[in-house]
């Protein structure tokens, strides 16, 4: 029988009960995804699991989607996204110092990733945590007055104004790359497709604020993400081996945090689920009264 031994609170679970290589039965696949709507990240431990077996567990959670460009993903295997400081024959096998920063999968596109599932191959002895934060708490837990001017709200998300605050070391973003990233607004109050609850929607690649003046958009979103970085909401994951996290896009961020990464290899086999685009909260009037 599948079991799920919560984390933190109602915030994350780690499922007991399945087999290692997450090959399942229709029910048991039932259970699971119903207690990840539940907790928003599940974490597995003492995986086995080929890449063909992890491609397989999370299609059957909806279409994948593949990194572009493949220079970071696994060969013969697209789906399967490299986070890595390793390198083999001279070639990176992977994307190097991925995602320190919170933020969303998918955040600064049009149609954001509905979920990812990270699986550990090989980890540092020490640090390389990644922290994961409970976006329906943050909304939950915020001041009214704050919530209500987020009801109606869109945030802008861009890539070409951000580009240089968050990777300094790499090349400014060319003119062809700029107009593949086009800046996307998106609900700051999203609701969630299966759950129906609603979250605070905001990432690292979030600027500003449709129709507010830019210098007060600009403020609230660095308060919302300074406000979400309380250890309150924060499930701090401690990898090991053969672990494996499932966390859902739309309503949590994530945040590698760093390690001695000219000491130590850490390779991570990441799946991504294709999603939808954010649907916007019209939140229950108790909470905005
Ligand atoms: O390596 C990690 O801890 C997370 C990297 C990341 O942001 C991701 O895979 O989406
Ligand atoms: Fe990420």
């Amino acid at each position: 029988m599948v079991e799920f031994r919560p984390l933190q609170g109602s915030f994350g679970a780690e499922v007991l009960g399945v087999p290692a290589d997450l090959q399942m039965d229709e029910d048991s696949f039932r259970d699971v995804e119903a207690a990840w709507f539940r907790h928003s990240i599940l974490l597995f431990r003492n995986l086995h699991m080929t890449p063909a077996q992890h491609v397989a567990f999370t299609r059957r959670l909806g279409p994948l989607h593949i990194m572009e460009p493949l220079t970071m993903n696994l060969p013969g295997y697209p789906e399967v996204f490299v986070v890595s400081n390793a390198v083999q024959d001279g070639k990176p096998i992977g994307l190097k110092r991925a995602g320190e920063g919170f933020h969303t999968d998918g955040e600064d596109k049009r149609i954001p990733n509905a979920g990812s599932f990270l699986y550990a191959i090989a980890v540092p002895p020490e640090e390389g945590d990644t922290l994961f934060v409970d976006m329906y708490a943050v909304y939950e837990a915020l001041p009214d007055d704050i919530r209500q001017r987020l009801v109606g709200r869109r945030a802008r998300f861009s890539r070409i104004d951000l580009h240089h605050v968050h990777y300094p070391l790499l090349p400014a973003l060319t003119e062809e790359q700029k107009l593949a990233r086009p800046d996307v607004y998106h609900p700051l109050l999203r609701r969630h497709p299966r759950s129906g609850r609603t979250s605070l929607y905001i990432g690292r690649w979030a600027c500003d604020i449709e129709g507010m003046p830019v210098a007060e958009g600009r403020e609230l979103v660095a308060y919302l993400q300074e406000f979400a970085r309380q250890p309150r909401f924060i499930y701090r994951q401690r990898w090991r081996v053969g672990d494996a996290v499932l966390w859902d896009n739309r309503c949590t961020q994530h945040c590698a945090t760093g390690f001695k990464d000219d000491v130590y290899v850490r390779t991570m086999y990441r799946t991504t689920l294709e999603g939808e685009v954010p649907d916007m909260a019209v939140p229950a009037t108790s909470l905005v009264a």
